[in-house]
């Protein structure tokens, strides 16, 4: 057999849920591919020939031929690489129950996922509502159990868990945080299944995430001439970085404030400052982080703000007082529409927390 023959390529696309199935499967079974990423508004020859009836990604070519659909991808993979780590169950009705589960996640999971990010006010409300339906459905068949199949992370698991990171990123664009409320089992599972090495490799960062959501969206933002990203490229590139700081750094240490008491919180509270202050730094005397327009940066910033009265009631400290100028610009944003409209309800965040604190029986 050639090399070409042997070779293992992965036709993908980095936002996508089914293109990150793939990937963490081929991880966990520690397969070496090669990694084609397509541009989905220019498919590539090699896309229209290997998925001649879809053209759609993920496609798995393996010695020279093709293979399409996520879920058909990850038994395949599966069954070739089966020596090691399974990830199917042996028993023929698990087997049956973990393809009907994935069954469900693509359809109605991605659909109702489809609603909120696309849909108008009533279509997103509605997928709002039918994705807390899912995720108790879900929780259910997760029972006590560490992963759907049990003890060891599987089919199941791959398929929900691009999902899940998109409840993640719906919680600053849709408002949507029911299912942390409703849902606490399933939120413990997303955050185990986000500490394995082939998840955390293969998930797109939300900022992938939101770059694919605003291509699905270029018509309606470019309507109505308000580019939330700046026209620079190298403004655009401070942009990404200061959201992927806010994402990495903010929501951890504002949960380390109210998770923590003494010594520790002291630490949280004082990190927690420094990371205003230069964000306070960066926004300068502008207006808004880009400038005069309120931009991608205040828009991943701003959601936060809800939880200050509650980092504030837990840490007893006064947050304005350290930095007015921080304060002054989430004032300016929260009176603008579209952020009064969407923004969490101080006091719905204190009591999830609350709530949140006793289900992890946190004193
Ligand atoms: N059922 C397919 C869905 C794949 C899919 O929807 N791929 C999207 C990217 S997320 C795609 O290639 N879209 C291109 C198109 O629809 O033209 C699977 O599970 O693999």
């Amino acid at each position: 057999m050639t090399q070409e023959e042997e070779e293992v390529v992965l036709l993908d696309y980095w936002p996508s849920p089914f293109g990150t199935m793939a990937r963490i499967a081929l991880v966990e079974k520690g397969v070496n591919y090669i990694h084609k990423f397509e541009d989905l508004s220019k498919k590539s020859p090699l896309l229209l020939e290997m998925n001649p009836v879809h053209h759609k990604i993920p496609v798995l070519v393996h010695k020279g031929k093709s293979i399409c659909e996520s879920n058909i991808i990850i038994q395949y993979i599966d069954e070739i690489w089966k020596n090691n780590f399974p990830l199917l169950p042996s028993e023929p009705y698990q087997r049956a129950k973990a393809r009907f589960l994935v069954d469900f996640i693509n359809k109605k999971v991605h659909g109702s996922s489809i609603k909120v990010w696309m849909g108008q006010s009533e279509e997103q409300e509605d997928g709002k509502k039918e994705l807390v339906e899912w995720s108790k459905f879900l929780e259910e068949e997760l029972g006590d159990k560490l992963y759907f199949g049990g003890d060891v992370f599987g089919f199941v698991d791959i398929a929900l868990v691009p999902f899940y990171n998109w409840f993640i990123v719906f919680k600053t664009f849709a408002n949507f945080n029911t299912i942390e409320i409703e849902c606490p089992k399933l939120v413990m599972w997303g955050e185990r299944c986000l500490k394995r090495d082939s998840v955390s490799k293969s998930l797109p960062t939300s900022d992938q995430v939101y770059q694919a959501y605003l291509e699905f969206k270029k018509d309606e933002v470019w309507k109505d001439k308000s580019p939330l990203m700046p026209s620079d490229p190298y403004k655009r590139a401070q942009a990404r970085f200061w959201a992927d700081f806010i994402d990495k750094k903010i929501y951890e240490n504002g949960k380390r404030i109210w998770t923590t008491k003494g010594e520790d919180q002291e630490a949280a509270k004082k990190e927690f400052i420094e990371l205003l202050k230069l964000l306070e730094g960066e926004l300068g005397d502008k207006p808004y982080f880009n400038g005069e327009n309120f931009g991608f940066v205040d828009l991943a910033l701003i959601p936060f703000y809800s939880w200050f009265p509650t980092f504030e009631k837990f840490g007893n400290f006064n947050i304005e007082k350290e930095c007015p100028k921080f304060v002054a610009w989430a004032n300016k944003c929260i009176h603008k529409d579209s952020v009064s409209k969407s923004l969490a309800e101080p006091n719905k965040v204190y009591e999830y927390v609350l709530k949140f604190k006793q289900q992890l029986g946190l004193p």
